[in-house]
């Protein structure tokens, strides 16, 4: 088994307590052999996952690449602490691992094999049991060692807190594209201020609110909404897309961040529930999984990394995490062929 490098630069003064998750292995024999098994026979695998649990896989299908070769890095940050009405989204890595060998690895909407791209899954950060700040803090550090090393981050949640720690690993010049069903602009939730529902507050003192998009949304509190519009926050709400359209939608974001480098984080409860009932806090009226297919398209040149959060796999039949997975398989596809191919 080949053990990864540590990394090469000075240490952050936490590096020491996410060290732990830095120094994950690539697959093992034995990881690529139940890998090869799975391929043959996943959708029988797929059925049974319930009960064959240990003999499932546990990497994101097609992601065999070690972490030297990968340009993409998959990374769980399974974490739900703050979580108020539904727990369950620290589940989510694993079931959305699961969900990805579905699939073939050959996609006809992008007509791209996954096997042609270097993935690397690297298994989950140790947050779980964290307080918010910790797992924030591990999490930017973690997403800093990629972007150094030129990796295009690909983070599964989690709940949507654990993006304010992505974005602080990037340039505060970046432009961060939400889709949510919720506006996610409190200052605070009771007394946490790292809770998932001021997820854009925290990522907007990274960016300011002039970086931020929000789009889907259909639930805010009044005031926090108030709050969001005298700080020229962009946002489209689900009516107004039901109403224009998603690419009016997507025009007005894209003269918006006009040449901007675009972070996407995808909320899953942006998406209706009767196509993503598996989430934390679902809220009707939502966008279609097409939409966002639109939008992942439409962005592509310059998405420049990614997360899928809030899947509650505790409240979901399954049809959530593969929606999940098949969104994450079609972003590297598209993203691959307008970078790498
Ligand atoms: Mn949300």
């Amino acid at each position: 088994m080949e053990k990864r490098k540590s990394p090469e630069h000075d240490s952050p003064p936490y590096y020491s307590s996410c060290k732990k998750s830095l120094e994950t292995n690539d697959l093992s024999k034995k990881q690529k052999e139940v890998g090869k098994i799975a391929k043959k026979t996943s959708y029988f695998l797929l059925k049974k996952c319930g009960t064959m649990d240990t003999d499932f896989p546990k990497y994101f299908a097609d992601a065999e690449s070690t972490f030297d070769e990968a340009h993409f890095i998959i990374y769980g940050v399974p974490y739900d602490k703050t979580s108020t009405f539904r727990k369950g989204a620290k589940d989510a890595p694993k079931t959305i691992r699961q969900a990805s060998w579905n699939f073939e690895t050959y996609n006809i909407k992008t007509d791209v094999d996954l096997k042609d791209i270097k993935i690397h899954d690297y298994g989950d950060l140790d947050v779980k049991n964290n307080i918010p700040e910790t797992m924030i803090k591990k999490t930017w550090m973690f997403t800093s060692k990629l972007l150094d090393k030129k990796k295009f981050p690909i983070a599964l949640g989690g709940e949507h807190s654990i993006t304010s720690g992505i974005i602080k690993a990037f340039p505060r010049d970046i432009a961060v594209l939400s889709l949510d069903a919720h506006i996610d602009f409190r200052q605070q939730y009771g007394d946490e201020k790292y809770n998932h529902a001021c997820a854009i507050r925290r990522i907007a003192e990274h960016t300011g609110t002039q970086n931020i998009a929000v789009l889907g949304i259909r639930s805010a509190d009044k005031d926090e909404l108030k709050d969001a519009k005298k700080s020229n926050l962009l946002y489209v709400d689900a009516y107004t897309i039901r109403k224009m359209g998603i690419h009016h939608a997507i025009e007005t974001i894209d003269k918006h961040f006009e040449k901007k480098q675009i972070y996407l984080t995808l909320d899953i409860d942006v998406i209706d529930p009767a196509y993503a009932p598996g989430t934390s806090t679902p809220e009707p009226f939502g966008i279609t999984p097409f939409d966002v297919l639109d939008c992942i398209d439409f962005f592509s040149s310059k998405i420049i990394g990614f997360d899928v959060v809030e899947v509650c796999p505790s409240y979901d039949h399954g049809e959530t995490s593969i929606l999940a997975a098949k969104l994450i398989r079609h972003l590297i596809e598209v993203v691959w062929k307008k970078r790498y191919a």
